[in-house]
């Protein structure tokens, strides 16, 4: 349980808010007085036994900085390569107990340090989040200031450690560290319903599978709407699902691999991209 008392001393009792977003202590001496708070990463606000406190997450999906993954049923993975990767959404067809969601995840490794994930793009019924761990936040598009209700049923503001955290209601929370440790936490309502690297949440930790191609396996799980150069080809899709075709380059050269990693990784080492920036369009770039 998350010790809250150090920041009510001296006090003769304290309350924490619905959210647990703010901690309210009432003392003889300085009466009733309220301070911003929140649950350390991979907590939850819950109420039990008519007390509201912060608990470990049952539903807790992590990446830490230098990228390794837990699922939410205690299976680890490393993430070998950076690249924009599935974490969990509602499996297809599934008839929907919980609203839709989606979350995907940039891991990158920044000015050489250990990756870790530098975005996170939520998707929900009604709309498109992304947070950065340099605290941007986009909805729809949109660049938007905190704290905010910024969809229907989404909030999205920042915690007293500098960290962005993205809840749906009665659904998903998203947390994103400035350091880029990353917390996906989900209800016992999503229990056997789920997709993606962070498994399906039924308990059973052998069953979280990432392929059988060892330190690559990962791969399975990038996103496909967010890998640079990919472009499914007829009569290309391996067993597990993940076509090989690739878009050629203005280059003339071939992506090869899968998914075009390799494409992703010419991008990065020929100075192809670098011949934009010394045009000036560097300013442009999506952050
Ligand atoms: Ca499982």
């Amino acid at each position: 349980m998350h010790t809250i008392r150090p920041l009510c001393a001296q006090v003769n009792s304290s309350l924490l808010t619905s959210d647990c977003s703010e901690l309210c202590c009432c003392s003889a001496s300085t009466g009733l007085s309220c301070h911003p708070t929140a649950c350390p990463s991979g907590q939850v606000c819950k109420l039990q036994e008519g007390v509201r406190s912060c608990q470990p997450a049952h539903g807790l999906c992590s990446i830490t900085v230098g990228a390794n993954l837990t699922t939410f049923d205690g299976a680890y993975n490393a993430i070998s390569s950076p690249g924009v990767y599935e974490l969990s959404s509602l499996c297809p067809g599934i008839q929907k107990p919980v609203p839709w969601y989606r979350v995907v995840a940039d891991v990158q490794s920044c000015d050489g340090n250990d990756k870790i994930v530098d975005k996170v793009h939520i998707f929900f019924e009604d709309g498109l989040v992304t947070v950065t761990r340099s605290n941007g936040v986009w909805v729809n598009g949109l660049r938007a200031d905190l704290p905010a209700n910024v969809l229907t049923s989404v909030s999205v503001k920042r915690l007293p450690d500098g960290s962005m955290l993205v809840q749906q209601e009665g659904g998903v929370q998203v947390q994103l560290g400035i350091d880029g440790h990353l917390d996906v936490i989900v209800g016992d309502d999503h229990e056997a319903i789920l997709c993606g690297a962070c498994g399906n949440f039924d308990g059973d930790k052998t069953n979280d599978k990432f392929g059988s191609e060892g330190n690559t396996s990962m791969e399975k799980w990038e996103a496909q709407d967010f890998s640079p150069c990919f472009l499914p080809t007829v009569g290309d899709m391996d067993d597990d699902g993940v076509y090989d075709g690739c878009l050629l380059g203005e280059n003339g050269g071939s992506c090869g691999g899968k998914a075009g990693k390799s494409r992703w990784q010419k991008l990065g080492s020929t100075g192809e991209m670098g011949s934009h920036r010394d045009r000036g369009l560097e300013e442009w770039w999506v952050k």
